[in-house]
């Protein structure tokens, strides 16, 4: 084993939220595909700490009932860095009704200059009014598709997990947006999507530094009439036009008027929870009042 840097791996689950995963093999390969050198597994708080002197790596995350995450091309900078990582469990081992299922699980930075809170949203092709989900409306549902968000991950790290069962033919837009923050640090985030089509894990893309606020890191996920679901990359020239990092028009609305709704949705909650201590002292005065003195 390697010594430099103790670098902290926290891994989770892509299915539920808060779940820490145990028992997940991480393995740090210095060339892609070459052998580890240096492994360790994730303790009953789903963390591992490896000894890795900065440089690139190839990180592979391995658990029984779980989609394997090889080969994850993984920059290590500093002593201390955190790097989060989703699994996805498999489908027979995940139970419920058997189905498609694509997943998008959105994972970014765990430091002080990182993007704290980032959002995913992601729209249906099914053509009916409002069918998208993010933070906002968080589950799409008609004629026997689904489209789910599991939460609204504020606090660094993720994952924003959204996934999409028995999704009907046709074209799937994703945007990710930088919610927090005046900076725009989308770019140096540590972001990383990665997708799953059933029990595959068909994609990693990880943000260019240059990127902002907002993110698409595949023009479209397509469902063909054969119901077999693949990602449509930019080409070079949309590339060159700054495509990847401009919301498309179907989600334009929604994500840049977020900041407004979220803040309107902390006053809310903050005017009812004054609203109710207001309520509970007057009744403990009342009842204060009336209580029979001796
Ligand atoms: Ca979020």
């Amino acid at each position: 084993m390697l010594s430099g840097a103790q670098v902290r791996f926290e891994i989770n689950d892509a299915h539920v939220k808060g779940k820490r995963l145990a028992g997940v093999r991480v393995l740090a390969a210095a060339a892609a595909g070459g052998e580890p050198v240096a492994f360790a597994e994730t303790d009953q708080d789903g963390v591992a700490i490896l000894d890795l002197e900065p440089a690139t790596y190839w990180i592979s995350y391995l658990r029984p009932g779980y989609v394997p995450v090889r080969g994850s091309e993984t920059e290590i900078r500093a002593d201390g860095q955190v790097i989060t990582t989703t699994l996805s469990m498999l489908l027979e081992a995940e139970g419920g009704a058997p189905g498609r299922r694509v997943r998008l699980v959105l994972n970014w930075g765990s430091d002080s200059e990182d993007a704290r809170d980032v959002d995913g949203h992601a729209t249906c092709a099914c053509g009916q009014a409002n069918a998208r989900v993010s933070y906002r409306a968080m589950r799409h549902e008609y004629e026997g598709h689904v489209l789910e968000l599991d939460v609204d991950d504020m606090d660094w790290g993720g994952p924003e997990t959204i996934t999409f069962t028995d999704p009907p033919p046709g074209a799937y837009s994703y945007l990710v947006h930088q919610y927090s923050q005046d900076r725009d640090t989308l770019g140096r985030s540590d972001l990383v999507v990665r997708v799953f089509f059933d029990d595959q894990l068909a994609a990693e893309i990880r943000a260019p530094e240059s990127i902002a606020r907002y993110w698409r890191p595949f023009k479209q996920l397509v469902v063909g009439p054969d119901l077999v679901p693949r990602l449509v990359p930019f080409d070079v020239d949309e590339l060159a036009a700054g495509a990847d990092r401009e919301p498309p028009a179907e989600l334009l609305s929604e994500a840049s008027s977020s900041t407004a709704w979220k803040t309107c949705g902390c006053v809310v909650v903050v005017l009812l929870a004054i609203s109710w201590a207001v309520v509970v002292m007057r009744v403990r005065r009342r009842r204060a009042r009336s209580a029979p003195t001796r």
